[in-house]
């Protein structure tokens, strides 16, 4: 396989060139449900790593060393204890359902859950320049013993899934590798552009191009392609785990803000907290020093005012 190694400031460049029309279709990507743009340099670049380009059918690019060894352990810590069996969508009605198609383990996290994930998530928006707010929770697989996820998109096929107010379709997943597997286990896109061949590669993988789970690594690639349709080369599985663990996270992105905006949150009278559900998203964003006036009557906890309040 032909890789081409970028840095991300280069990466950031060729991005703004393919992806344009993209952008054109979605004004609404550029805001992070406050009404405010949020800029590149908004989101203060954290994370300088190498991008290596691997193929444009699907538009895929892995980011080494995305994630630190703490962050990965982090994550598995956070999710080992939740670990249940995985479900799907259902194409029909939108629920989940058990299915032999996703035969390993896994939970999710909620946004925000803490300030590591928070880092995370504020990474993830750097590198896809789309806005933290079109993020859905993280969720964590597990794979060992030959488990494995068979070949699925992550754009959705239902109507209650892409619904506009549930954020719209996906557009872009980052999948987090967080152990690196001794044997399979490799993401493959059967119906990519290349493939993968050689020794190195198990045969599940060289039915497409194929990515190895590599601790710290994480896989970026578009379920949509720049005209905003359905992009069949996306179709993706994950390889048997034939030996050893992987443990993998995804990160699901969409077309708009995910979060119902404008939710109020339930506090109790006299309660010093924050009254709508974005509050730390938004004091996460600089919203305290930007807006004072609406952040310190509405959302007191996430900018630290309840301790001043108190004294
Ligand atoms: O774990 C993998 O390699 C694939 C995961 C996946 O396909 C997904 O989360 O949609």
């Amino acid at each position: 396989m032909r890789a081409h190694l970028f840095t991300f400031q280069a990466f950031a460049f060729l991005f703004s060139v393919y992806s344009a029309p993209v952008l054109d279709t979605l004004p609404d990507a550029l805001l992070n449900g406050t009404g405010h743009t949020v800029g590149y340099g908004e989101l203060k670049e954290e994370w300088r790593g190498e991008v290596i380009h691997l193929s444009w059918a699907p538009r895929a690019f892995l980011l080494k060393n995305f994630m630190t060894d703490e962050e990965c352990d982090h994550i598995i810590a956070l999710a080992e204890p939740h670990m249940i069996k995985s479900m799907v969508v259902d194409n029909d009605t939108g629920g989940s359902v058990p299915s032999e198609v996703r035969t390993s383990s896994g939970t999710s996290l909620a946004k925000g859950h803490d300030d590591i994930i928070r880092r995370i998530e504020k990474r993830v928006a750097q590198v896809t320049m789309i806005p933290v707010g079109h993020q859905e929770g993280l969720q964590i697989l597990h794979y060992q013993d030959g488990q494995k996820y068979e070949a699925h998109y992550d754009f959705f096929h239902d109507a209650v899934n892409a619904a506009p107010e549930q954020g719209g379709q996906r557009v872009v997943t980052v999948l987090m590798y967080l152990t690196t597997v001794e044997e399979g286990g490799e993401t493959v896109f059967p119906n990519a552009d290349k493939k993968v061949s050689g020794d190195k590669w198990s045969d599940c993988a060289k039915k497409g191009m194929a990515v190895k789970a590599t601790r710290g690594d994480a896989l970026m690639f578009y379920s949509l392609k720049p005209d905003g349709s359905n992009d069949p080369s996306s179709l993706h599985s994950s390889c048997p785990t034939t030996q050893g663990n992987k443990w993998s996270a995804t990160k699901w992105i969409h077309v708009s803000p995910v979060m119902p905006q404008n939710k109020k949150a339930e506090l109790q009278p006299g309660e010093c907290g924050d009254s709508h559900e974005q509050c730390a998203e938004w004091a996460y964003f600089g919203e305290c020093e930007k807006n004072p006036g609406f952040m310190a009557s509405s959302c007191k906890k996430s900018c630290k005012l309840c301790e001043k309040l108190s004294s």
